[in-house]
């Protein structure tokens, strides 16, 4: 265990009732969140893209290989040859390919194959989940669970840019290889997701149904 080195480790004192104001705060942040899709072309700083991207890179994961990549487009034409790519594939999803339960699953959010935010917001941050490579990002190393460690990534990703008053979209078009290339990206990582963001529209809507969410009660059992 040559290589097993350690540095000392604590956390602040705080009170029970500080530890409980502290994540029920963060709670109620949270809990604001919503997918919104209709972006205003609004300008928001790169740094908050930089920052959320930070926060993202340091989620827990496999073997601390951070098995992940985060493609930012801001590029006009980029963002125009995602949103061509997807739709053709949303086109596809929405006229024949979805099962009729999926669709109907999908109703009452009101989606459709039009995917304009691709063009709108200002940010598109396509999230790319490393199969190999590890530290060195060598495009051999084995990773471990990656879909995992990328999933908490995105979920401190959004967490951030929600925390910075931005909306977002996780967007997945399927299948998304075409993100691949687009994004100039190697054929051991995978595309997870489009994380869209910016500010909503003027006239941005959400789906009441999106706002409804399973209790407390409902959602954990103590044991
Ligand atoms: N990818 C499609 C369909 C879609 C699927 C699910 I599950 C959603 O929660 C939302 C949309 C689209 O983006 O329209």
């Amino acid at each position: 265990m040559q290589d097993h080195e350690t540095l000392p480790y604590s956390l602040p004192d705080l009170s029970d009732e500080e530890r409980i104001a502290r994540a029920g705060a963060l709670r109620d942040r949270l809990k604001e969140r919503r997918s919104c899709r209709f972006f205003s072309d609004a300008p928001v700083p790169r740094e908050v893209i930089e920052a959320a991207i930070e926060a993202a890179g340091s989620a827990p994961n496999g073997a601390n290989h951070q098995p992940w990549h985060f493609a930012v487009v801001s590029s006009p034409a980029i963002k125009r040859a995602i949103r061509e790519a997807a739709e053709e594939e949303e086109r596809a999803f929405y006229s024949g390919k979805a099962s009729d339960e999926w669709l109907q699953a999908l109703t009452p959010l009101g989606t459709d194959a039009d995917k304009g935010f691709l063009e709108t917001a200002p940010w598109l941050i396509v999230v790319f989940a490393q199969r190999k490579g590890g530290i060195a990002e060598d495009g051999v190393t084995q990773n471990y669970y990656v879909t995992e460690s990328v999933g908490i990534a995105c979920g401190m990703l959004i967490a951030t840019l929600n925390e910075a008053g931005l909306s977002t979209l996780t967007h997945t078009p399927s299948p998304m290889g075409f993100l691949r290339e687009i994004c100039g990206r190697p054929d051991h990582e995978k595309p997870l997701m489009i994380v869209v963001a910016g500010l909503p529209s003027a006239d941005a809507t959400v789906p009441k149904r999106a706002t409804v969410k399973k209790p407390l009660s409902q959602i954990s059992s103590w044991l």
